[in-house]
């Protein structure tokens, strides 16, 4: 488990992890976004329950789900309490703000937060949305519409894992020099990014990052 800096960062009170709250994660387990929420739990020693849907059969866009959980009709939401929070990325900060995985220099935390936008618009479009179509849909069950988008999402993924190859050429992670939310965030979609047909062993510095990620201490795979 992480040990916790002092909560307060410029004045503000921050949320410590013994004013226990109940996490439930809204999730289909075989998404790299919920599983971006639980790797951040677990580094952090939070305890989640989960509440899974199975989003190939349309589980999250039910009347019910998109009232209740996200009027996005997506997983993953956390539920904090009883209050519903969607996005993936806000959904880790949520859970890490006052840790060390939210660097304390100013520069550092918007560097860290600059990769994780790039992850929501140059990366997981790209990379996870192969990946989804690939192994879980089925190229021979894409729609023309779809089919005809596959080759300028490898064009686009390619150059994002080219651009995180040659950032980590030359430091151990993305932002600062300990592991952030930037790395938690990225981790998920581009350690299976071979299933989108994006072959890792192009990039030696993203296999040393991915090796790095999966050393931190109490690291839990993608199930
Ligand atoms: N930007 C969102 C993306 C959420 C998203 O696209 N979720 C997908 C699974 S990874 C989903 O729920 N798809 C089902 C659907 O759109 O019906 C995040 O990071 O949480």
């Amino acid at each position: 488990m992480r040990t916790w800096k002092p909560a307060a960062i410029s004045g503000k009170s921050y949320w410590k992890p013994e004013m226990a709250e109940r996490y439930t994660l809204h999730e289909d387990p075989r998404s790299g976004n919920c599983y971006k929420i639980k790797l951040t739990a677990a580094l952090l020693g939070l305890a989640l329950e989960s509440r899974q849907y199975d989003i190939l059969k349309g589980e999250t866009r039910t009347p019910d789900f998109m009232a209740n959980v996200n009027p996005n009709g997506r997983i993953p939401t956390l539920q904090i309490g009883d209050r519903f929070l969607p996005e993936s990325n806000a959904a880790c900060w949520y859970l890490a703000e006052g840790s060390s995985l939210i660097p304390d220099d100013r520069f550092t935390r918007a560097e860290m937060l600059s990769w994780m936008f790039f992850e929501q618009y140059s990366h997981e479009p790209n990379i996870a949305t192969l990946r989804f179509w690939m192994q879980f849909v089925g190229e021979a069950n894409l729609s023309e519409q779809q089919k005809a988008q596959i080759q300028l999402k490898r064009i686009a993924g390619q150059d994002a894992l080219e651009l995180m190859d040659r950032h980590l050429a030359t430091r151990e992670w993305m932002a600062g020099d300990a592991a952030s939310l930037a790395d938690i965030v990225l981790y998920p979609y581009t350690h299976v990014a071979d299933a989108g047909g994006f072959p890792l062993a192009d990039y030696a510095h993203i296999w040393a990052w991915i090796e790095r990620v999966q050393a931190l201490s109490d690291f839990i795979a993608m199930d």
